[in-house]
């Protein structure tokens, strides 16, 4: 099999620091606009934790400790051509890619199935929680940006299939998974068939430490996801996904190679899940305080400050403002939370295929009769 040099591929491995991260285009406002995401995705995730235990909704999947690397992924695509596919911990990036958050919401209120936003507009998939849904999801849309000619933006593609290479840039399906979904024999095939076709995706690995309470060294053989993609032929960067300029740095890049027609790229961003796995996770069933203490790292946010304190980007005032709206936020947030009304059930059968079969139509009537008794 041909295989894709890294060399066309200019990601590197390992700790990044602002100044090696290759962001030198970023301005201060920008910044301090990364920061202030991180801010209100952390403050938004704590207290949707709050809410859970308040009982405003049933459940959550905190994403505490991930924000760099959330944050970090949703700023490095084009949000105008390119699509997210999340599993069921990716809110910080729907924050970051704009994603209404009180329709986000709506699933963790149990109203709906992978939120009430519109994919369409957002180019935000529904989120997904089957374990590797998403990265199938991810794939088949990435193909067919190379099928028809046309891409979504409408850029012209060469030619179909295995050989399509876009002259002015395909539209890139940024797959999200975790490190325990790597195990998974869907995430196999699918990054098999991605490297086959030169589907254009990035397969966005949040190594968290955990697939709910088994730890990666007990169920990622040879200790790295990004070590896999050696076998499929496609390049891969494990990055520091603590920070947050690291993270861009790879997913820009990553992004950009498969933007050029030259096939799927892995990103394995190493972090670490702060809290439960969800809110119905007792972490104190298999790992320590001490544990998380020592395997946690440094906390991406304050990694983050300390950098833009030392370049002289923010000082304490602008730190004070940025926590304190983000709080205003979440508050705005819950309140819209609050009013979600709940949704006709017969919806459930209205959006699963563009147009339904007979099963569907059997299975909405049975539901009608046993349900609203029509
Ligand atoms: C196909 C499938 N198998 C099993 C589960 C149960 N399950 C939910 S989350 C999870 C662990 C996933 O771990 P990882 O991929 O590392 O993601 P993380 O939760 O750490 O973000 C499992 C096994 C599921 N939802 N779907
Ligand atoms: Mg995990």
């Amino acid at each position: 099999m041909a295989t894709h040099a890294l060399d066309t591929l200019p990601l590197r491995s390992g700790q990044m620091q602002m100044q090696s991260a290759d962001v030198g285009d970023l301005t201060p406002d920008q910044l301090r606009d990364l920061y202030r995401m991180l801010a209100n995705v952390r403050q938004l995730d704590r207290d949707a934790v709050a809410w859970q235990r308040q009982g405003l909704i049933p459940g959550y999947a905190p994403m505490l400790g991930q924000e760099a690397a959330q944050v970090g992924a949703g700023f490095g695509v084009d949000k105008t051509r390119d699509f997210i596919f999340p599993t069921y911990r990716e809110m910080g990036v729907a924050y970051t890619v704009g994603v209404n958050m009180v329709e986000y919401m709506s699933t963790h209120k149990a109203i709906w199935h992978g939120g009430l936003y519109d994919p369409g507009a957002t180019h935000f998939a529904p989120f997904q929680a089957v374990v590797g849904g998403s990265v199938l999801h991810a794939v088949g849309w990435a193909h067919g940006q190379t099928l028809n000619g046309q891409t979504l933006n409408g850029t012209a593609v060469v030619t179909g299939g295995a050989a399509s290479v876009s002259t002015t840039g395909l539209g890139v399906g940024l797959a999200f998974l975790g490190d325990g979904a790597s195990s998974q024999g869907d995430v196999h095939e699918a990054m098999n068939f991605a490297a086959i076709l030169k589907a254009p995706v990035v397969f966005f690995v949040q190594n968290n430490g955990w697939a709910i309470s088994v730890p990666t060294e007990q169920q990622v053989a040879g200790g790295s996801v990004a070590a896999r993609a050696a076998g499929y032929g496609m390049p891969a960067v494990q990055v520091d996904g603590n920070d947050v300029l690291a993270v861009l740095d790879a997913t820009r890049r990553a992004v950009a190679h498969a933007r050029a027609g030259l096939g799927p790229v892995v990103v394995e961003a190493m972090t670490y899940r702060r809290g439960p796995h969800s809110t119905s996770d007792d972490p104190g069933r298999y790992r320590t305080l001490e544990d998380e203490k020592t395997d946690g790292g440094e906390d991406p946010l304050n990694r983050f400050r300390a950098v833009l304190l030392a370049d002289n980007v923010a000082d304490s005032a602008f730190f004070a403002v940025a926590d304190a709206d983000a709080q205003a936020r979440a508050d705005e947030i819950r309140d819209g939370v609050v009013a979600l009304e709940s949704r006709p059930g017969s919806e459930m059968f209205d959006f699963v295929f563009q147009e339904s079969t007979p099963t569907l139509g059997a299975q909405a009537r049975q539901w009608r009769e046993e349900s609203e008794h029509v």
